[in-house]
């Protein structure tokens, strides 16, 4: 009867189901997923899939899942069509665009209906699950980014989020190439980071870097797991 968090799959299916092994994920559990789970790596669309069919599974929407569903959207305007082709949708576009127009369907229908953000009660505390940082419409919840120190903007919550990846957020862009390659000869990977305000769990993945991982959080004790 766990509850766990993760983010930012990006299509990296077989992390995903290791770490389903790793924390022995079973039909009481539930898993709460924020976003992006497409893009990027090559099995965003069979994830999605696998997603929709499993009751305790549930989705938040992500920028990148956003970007889709404005993509595909008739009335799509030509920066909504270029945005999400220079953020890494080709294997997405490409696997969605095999599937069956019913299957089309049904995956653009379920986008559609997923939440930007979620409030939970697990043993007395409080949590706000959101891809990018708590805000007032789905736009900016979906793309804000914090900063390390940012303040909880829900007091009475523990914020997490994915969408920045924990490296952008702890370290300048002139000393990110330094601190991965350090990190990386010591063996080590990134980890989930616990700010002031709120803790980020987008770990790397679909990214090329050694010392991405996938990151998992089980709310009842806030174990972390790593794969
Ligand atoms: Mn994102």
């Amino acid at each position: 009867m766990a509850h766990y968090v993760v983010a930012d799959v990006h299509g990296e299916a077989d992390r995903f189901h290791a770490m389903l092994e790793k924390i022995r994920f079973c039909a009481d559990d539930t898993m709460y997923i924020l976003g992006d789970v497409v893009d990027r790596g090559p099995d965003g669309i069979t994830l999605l899939q696998e997603i929709m069919q499993t009751p305790n599974m549930v989705m938040l929407l992500g920028n990148h899942e956003y970007m889709m569903l404005q993509y595909f959207s008739p009335d799509a305007s030509g920066e909504e069509i270029r945005r999400w082709n220079r953020n890494g949708n080709a294997p997405t576009k490409a696997s969605y665009l095999k599937r069956k127009a019913r299957e089309q369907r049904a995956i653009l229908e379920y986008l559609q209906t997923l939440p930007t953000h979620l409030e939970l009660t697990i043993n007395g505390r409080n949590f706000y699950l959101v891809h990018g940082f708590p805000a007032e419409n789905v736009h900016d919840e979906v793309w804000l980014r914090p900063s390390m120190d940012a303040p909880n903007p829900k007091p009475g919550f523990q914020v997490i989020v994915g969408h920045t990846k924990v490296l952008s957020l702890i370290k300048p862009e002139k000393e990110r190439i330094a601190f991965a390659t350090d990190l990386e000869n010591r063996g080590d990977h990134l980890k989930i980071y616990h700010g002031p305000g709120f803790i980020d769990i987008d770990c790397g993945c679909g990214y090329e870097m050694p010392i991405k991982k996938l990151a998992c959080i089980r709310l009842e004790d806030m174990l972390e797991y790593y794969q």
